[in-house]
């Protein structure tokens, strides 16, 4: 960041110029001063003199009162690619008694007012950030600036109220990509970037509001100026009619199909479902056959109100199993999103021991009542405490069942089967006689079972977001020199596991300031 110009100087002006200035300050007297409680000052710094000149003149024409120093009595100072910090430190600098009650303001107050001819209400976007660099901004007095927002989605809060959605959508297509092509880095750096931008508490509308924010490299900052500009990012555009990107989302959507798997069939030269679904030498897994079938379904958004009907289900047959486990719905839906792609659980037991059989047993229930589509139980694979996964994005332990569970629409508050659900066929029958509305959906559902030592890091890890939990595995390792995965946290100075048993207690462990669910959203 560049040095503040010491106090005074930026009203000194160089010996060629005073003639200008002087004809310039002389205009200010020519001109009737119409907006009697505004004093506006013209901060040079990185505007040069003959601009601030020439807009103090303009000012001046169109009535407002524009001083050459910065004064006591000045109400206003507008500034040009300044950010806020440079600003108020040389505010602070000036040792002005008023300096809280002067109103600080981009250029585009400025610009805005002379359209107007008139000073316009000051609107957020008028304003230089002063939340921007903060580390956590509602810790902090509101009119402080701070050191620089935090590289670590866990010292950050990122609610659901993503203000910069415009280039967080591009940006996140562009990093899915990479994440298809395994560009790990580029990966990695577009999906830091995304996050940064979804913690800030304002809108970006120009460049400037960039400066002093971490993780974004130039290519990033060249494709927020594009979509400044355009309102769009040609590589996105490109990218959205690209033959293989498409056909990898396409692919990638269907339930059990992975990268590879989509790039076997694009080479195939296969380019929609339906193609795939009619090729006759193609073999599926159990998975996937159940991808294609509840396709529709499992595609179209999961809603909170069946994600907790899903919930009542689930646990009611887990109560019946072992009346006092505990199942605390998880993911997204615990992070306050309305909507989701699936509906994740985990599932403890007081007693150390008794969560044993208990998925076997719950699952068995399930299926007897006809409300499994698909199954698949994953069994522990941790037999004795290692130490925790260095990897930030590694998979855990844990037992666990990835299923399909058919929800009767009834049960759904203001869900009553459309005409346009899809219309069963009954096999040899006139299309129009025998034809039945589905009154179910099918809803992709995980249930993780937890011993309850591990559980309050299983719930740390499976509440998300996936980009909080990676930075917060980073953040760990090189910050703490710990290491922490969903079943613990070891000190490797210490050579110990360290205890929690709720969210808040790790989150102490680790040096950080508690984060609700809700401010997870990276
Ligand atoms: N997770 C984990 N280990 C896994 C899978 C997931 O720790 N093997 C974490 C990452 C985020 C969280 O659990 C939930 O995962 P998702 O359901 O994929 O994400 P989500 O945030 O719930 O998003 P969505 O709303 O789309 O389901
Ligand atoms: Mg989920």
């Amino acid at each position: 960041m560049n040095s503040i110009e010491k106090p005074g100087v930026m009203g000194i002006i160089p010996k060629r110029k005073r003639q200008k200035v002087a004809e310039l300050c002389s205009s200010y007297s020519k001109h009737e001063v119409r907006f009697q409680d505004l004093i506006m000052f013209i901060v040079e710094r990185k505007m040069g003199s003959s601009r601030r000149m020439f807009l103090m003149d303009l000012a001046r024409k169109k009535g407002f009162r524009v001083d050459d120093v910065l004064s006591d009595s000045v109400t206003h100072i507008v500034t040009e690619n300044n950010s806020w910090n440079e600003i108020w430190d040389w505010i602070q600098n000036q040792k002005l008694p008023n300096a809280d009650k002067i109103k600080v303001l981009d250029i585009s107050w400025f610009t805005d007012s002379m359209g107007a001819g008139k000073p316009v209400d000051i609107e957020e976007r008028h304003r230089l950030q002063v939340q921007k660099a903060c580390l956590l901004q509602s810790d902090l007095p509101s009119a402080s600036p701070v050191a620089t927002i935090s590289q670590y989605a866990c010292q950050r809060r990122t609610t659901l109220n993503n203000r910069n959605k415009i280039f967080t959508d591009a940006l996140d297509i562009l990093a899915e990509n990479h994440e298809f092509n395994e560009s790990v880095g580029p990966y990695v750096a577009f999906s830091r970037a995304t996050s940064v931008l979804k913690s800030l508490p304002y809108a970006i509308s120009s460049m400037t509001h960039l400066e002093g924010l971490p993780c974004l490299r130039d290519q990033t900052r060249a494709i927020i100026e594009e979509i400044l500009e355009d309102g769009v990012c040609s590589k996105v555009e490109s990218l959205l009619c690209d033959e293989r990107y498409k056909a990898r989302k396409l692919f990638t959507s269907v339930f059990g199909v992975g990268l590879k798997t989509a790039d076997k069939w694009y080479g195939q030269g296969f380019r929609t479902l339906e193609e795939v679904k009619a090729a006759k030498d193609l073999k599926f897994t159990k998975m996937q056959k159940a991808g294609f079938l509840y396709y529709e379904d499992i595609n179209s958004a999961v809603r909170k109100a069946e994600a907790d009907a899903v919930g009542q289900i689930i646990e009611d047959i887990v109560h019946k199993c072992v009346p006092d486990a505990i199942m605390t719905l998880t993911g997204g839906f615990r992070r306050g999103k309305e909507i989701g792609h699936d509906v994740d659980f985990l599932i403890t037991c007081l007693e150390e021991g008794k969560e044993e059989g208990l998925l076997h047993k719950a699952i068995s229930k399930l299926d007897r009542q006809g409300l499994l589509l698909y199954f698949d139980i994953v069994e522990a694979t941790l037999e004795k405490r290692e130490l925790p996964s260095r990897k930030y994005d590694a998979m855990d332990h844990f037992q666990k069942c990835f299923l399909m569970l058919k929800l009767n629409k009834a049960l759904v508050d203001n869900s009553v089967p459309s005409m346009s659900a899809v219309r069963l066929t009954t096999k040899g029958a006139e299309p129009e006689e025998k034809t039945k509305i589905k009154d179910w959906k099918a809803i992709r559902v995980d249930l993780v079972i937890v011993p309850a030592q591990q559980y309050a890091y299983a719930l740390l890890g499976w509440s998300g977001s996936r980009q909080f939990a990676r930075d917060l595995r980073r953040y760990t390792t090189r910050e703490k020199k710990m290491i922490l995965d969903n079943h613990g946290l070891y000190d490797e100075k210490k050579k110990v596991f360290l205890k929690a048993k709720t969210e808040e207690e790790i989150f102490a462990h680790l040096d950080l300031k508690y984060l609700e669910p809700w401010e997870r959203n990276a």
